[in-house]
């Protein structure tokens, strides 16, 4: 799986425009490979138009990072008129939102970069799929690409490569020895490590504080095994309110949060947790609750996500006894 034959699909769908798009609500990881990979294309296809697009929107931490970057991510997407499409950091069309009734309807051809296996749904979809759960983040996938075509990324590239890595392993916790020779050679590159990382704590502000807060206070306690899990919600925030309940003592936080007709819940839990009981946050819980609240979960062995539609109560009911069931596995 390499950069040319990327570079194949392009040449035989004679593109003119390409649209990347990242998933809702847009990381980091998912900005910055989008940018640096449009500037590797570029060096190939100079004449290639290409657009960054996000369905609805970008993170906070990404529009922080867009005030230091020259990256430039489009509010309304091109879908339409995309010769190609690459979906950077997302690995099923429902990430997308409102874009993924236009993405399926394109007859361009579909090119995925994701370091989270492919679902099954979208590898149908495809053209073709580059993923490699091995790897840290997308950002490395990217970086990868350069490293296969020999061409050393300038500063701006090695930095949002950086900051891209950094963000999904968690300020390297997450890193293997691959991902810190790679880190290794972007600050050879010329990255400044120390400043690049400032970018990446955003403060909080006033509302995420009293989210965090009220999520704290509202929590539900129930104790299985030797694991104490909480449930809260909050309307908004959640994923930081769950990271705040991991933070005090639980083991796992799950957090939910109504919006109109959406239910969206966060999921976390310690590393100790999912070393001990196997439980993978991402497959084993958020996928089929996802699919019980009629949409779609997923994501990491500790972190993860869900959306879906119904009450917070029914849904916190769901993970509950997913848990329980996952947990009554374990022990026997
Ligand atoms: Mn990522």
């Amino acid at each position: 799986m390499s950069f040319t034959e990327i570079i194949k699909i392009l040449d035989e769908a004679d593109a003119k425009l390409i649209v990347l798009l990242c998933h809702h609500n847009a990381d980091p990881d998912a900005i910055c490979s989008a940018y640096a990979f449009a500037s590797l294309l570029k060096r190939f296809k100079p004449n290639l138009e290409v657009e960054i697009g996000a369905a609805q929107g970008i993170s906070r931490l990404s529009k922080h990072l867009l005030k230091h970057l020259p990256i430039e991510v489009k509010t309304q997407s091109n879908v339409e008129n995309a010769d190609a499409i690459v979906l950077l950091d997302t690995n099923t069309i429902q990430q997308l939102n409102n874009l993924a009734e236009k993405v399926k309807a394109s007859k361009a051809p579909i090119i995925v970069i994701d370091h989270h296996a492919a679902h099954p749904e979208t590898e149908k979809l495809a053209k073709l799929c580059i993923t490699n759960e091995k790897t840290s983040s997308t950002c490395e996938i990217i970086y990868n690409f350069f490293k296969q075509m020999s061409i050393k990324p300038c500063e701006n590239e090695a930095k949002t490569l950086f900051l891209g890595i950094a963000f999904d392993t968690r300020h390297f916790i997450l890193a293997n020895s691959s991902t810190l020779k790679t880190i290794a050679e972007l600050i050879n590159a010329g990255v400044n490590a120390q400043e690049a990382l400032s970018l990446l704590s955003l403060p909080m502000n006033f509302s995420e504080r009293v989210a965090r807060l009220k999520a704290c206070r509202r929590a539900k306690l129930f104790k299985i095994g030797e694991w104490i899990i909480a449930f809260s919600h909050v309307s908004a925030y959640q994923a930081s309110a769950a990271r705040a309940i991991i933070n005090l003592g639980a083991h796992v936080a799950v957090v939910a949060g109504q919006k109109n007709e959406t239910l969206e819940v966060s999921l976390r839990s310690t590393r100790e947790f999912y070393e001990k009981t196997s439980i993978h946050l991402g497959r084993d819980i958020a996928k089929p609750l996802g699919e019980y609240l009629h949409g779609m979960g997923g994501g990491h062995s500790t972190a993860a996500g869900v959306n879906g539609v119904g009450e917070i109560e029914t849904g916190l009911k769901r993970c509950l006894r997913l848990l329980k069931e996952r947990l009554v596995l374990t022990q026997n």
